[in-house]
C-alpha cells in the first residue's frame, strides 16, 4: 500500500488552543504523524513516498477562491499588523453569528479570521498554509493512486481536515483533505464515490461540502453532537437537501460506545455505501474512537482496529485512507496502523 507523507506536516505546529477560559496546550501536535510514519516503517506496510504537487485548480473544485486567498495571505497580513506576532499564533476570537452579513470580507484582520473560522481551538501558524497545502498533495495524489488502479492508499498528514469547510476552518482543520480525494475521484471519471468518516468527531466540513450532491455519499460514525464537537451538525436527521437528499448519513452514539456497538452502526453505513452503488471509498481515518483518547468518548482498544480493517476490506471497493484526529499519542501509530494491515490482510 502507497503511503503518501507530508513531509512539511510539522511546520504546522499550535502552541495553544482555548479551553474553558484557558489557553491549554495543543492536543494536535507533531508527533502522532511521526508516530505513525514510525509504525507503518517498522511493519513495512508499502512505500512510503512524497506526494505529487497538484495546482491550486484541484483546491478551488472543493473550498472558495476567496478562503484559499486568506489561507495563503494570513500570516504575512499577521505579521504587518505587528512584527511581535511573530512569536504568537493567530486564533480567532470574533464572528459572524445569525444576521451578521457573510458576504464582505471585512479590512481588519482579527475580523476576517473570524470570518473564515468557528472556533477558537484552531490557531494559524507561521508554516500552517505550507503544511496544509502539502497534506491537500498527499490526499490528490492518494486519490490519483487509486484512479490508476491501486487497491488502497493512504494520505499520512496533519492538520487533519475534516471539519474544514469549503470557506471556513476550525477542528484544527484547515483544507479538507478527503472531500479533495473524493472530488478527485469524480473528476477523474466516477459516477459515484462514498466518504465514510469514522473519527469520533462528525465530519461537519465534508457534510457540507457534499450536502446536495447526488454523486457523493457522506456517511459519519461520531459522538452525538448534543454532547460532543462539533455540537451544531451530525444529527441523525440530516439526510442531505435538494438533489442529494438520500445521501448523507449520521450514526450518532453515546460516550462510551464500545467496539461492539460501533461496529453494528459501521455494518450500517457500509450497507448503505454498497446501496448508493459507490465505485470508491474515501476513510476519514481518525483514531480518536480509542478509549485513550484524551478527548474523545468512545472505547475501542488496539486491537479492535484489526478488526476495523478487516470490516472495510469487505466493501470491497478502491479505498483511499486519510488521516484525520487521534490524540492519545504514543498509541495512535500502532492504532492506525492495525486498521491498515486489517484491511490489506483481508483478501476481498
Ligand atoms: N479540549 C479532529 O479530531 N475541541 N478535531 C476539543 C478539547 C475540538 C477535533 C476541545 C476538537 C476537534 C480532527
Ligand atoms: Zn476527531
Amino acid at each position: 500500500m502507497k503511503t503518501f507523507y507530508n513531509h512539511l506536516h510539522a511546520r504546522h505546529q499550535g502552541k495553544v488552543e482555548m479551553f474553558r477560559g484557558a489557553l491549554v496546550p495543543c492536543f494536535e501536535v507533531p508527533a502522532r504523524v511521526d508516530h505513525v510514519l514510525a509504525e507503518l516503517t517498522h511493519r513495512q506496510l508499502g512505500s512510503v513516498r512524497p506526494p505529487q504537487v497538484f495546482d491550486d485548480q484541484a483546491l478551488l473544485a472543493v473550498h472558495s477562491q476567496r478562503y484559499l486567498a486568506f489561507l495563503r495571505t494570513a500570516w504575512a497580513q499577521w505579521l504587518a499588523l505587528d512584527p511581535a506576532n511573530a512569536d504568537r499564533d493567530i486564533l480567532p476570537s470574533v464572528w459572524p453569528t445569525r444576521t451578521f452579513r457573510t458576504d464582505i470580507e471585512p479590512d481588519n484582520f482579527a475580523a476576517k479570521v473570524g470570518l473564515y473560522s468557528y472556533d477558537a481551538g484552531t490557531p494559524f501558524t507561521a508554516g500552517t498554509w505550507v503544511a496544509a497545502r502539502a497534506g491537500a498533495d498527499c490526499a490528490l495524489s492518494a486519490a490519483q493512486q487509486v484512479l490508476a488502479g491501486d487497491r488502497a492508499t493512504f494520505a499520512l498528514s496533519r492538520p487533519p481536515g475534516h471539519h474544514a469547510g469549503a470557506d471556513f476552518f476550525g477542528g484544527y482543520c484547515f483544507l479538507n483533505n478527503a472531500a479533495l480525494a473524493a472530488q478527485y475521484l469524480c473528476d477523474g471519471g466516477l459516477a459515484k464515490v462514498a466518504v465514510l468518516d469514522i473519527d469520533y468527531h462528525h465530519g461537519n466540513g465534508t457534510q457540507a461540502i457534499f450536502y446536495d450532491r447526488p454523486d457523493v455519499f457522506f456517511a459519519s460514525i461520531h459522538g452525538d453532537p448534543r454532547t460532543e464537537y462539533p455540537f451544531y451538525l451530525g444529527h441523525a436527521d440530516e439526510t442531505g437537501a435538494g438533489a442529494g437528499e438520500g445521501a448523507n448519513l449520521n450514526l450518532p452514539l453515546p460516550r462510551g460506545t464500545d467496539y461492539r456497538h460501533w461496529a453494528a452502526a459501521l455494518d450500517t453505513a457500509l450497507a448503505r455505501i454498497q446501496q448508493f452503488g459507490a465505485q470508491a471509498l474515501v476513510v476519514s481515518l481518525g483514531m480518536d474512537t480509542f478509549a485513550g483518547d484524551p478527548i474523545s468518548g468512545f472505547k475501542l482498544q488496539t486491537g479492535d482496529y484489526l478488526r476495523v480493517g478487516e470490516d472495510l476490506a469487505r466493501a470491497q471497493l478502491p479505498t483511499v485512507f486519510v488521516f484525520e484526529g487521534g490524540y492519545a499519542v504514543a498509541e495512535v501509530g500502532v492504532n492506525a496502523v492495525n486498521v491498515l494491515q486489517g484491511f490489506w490482510q483481508t483478501t476481498a
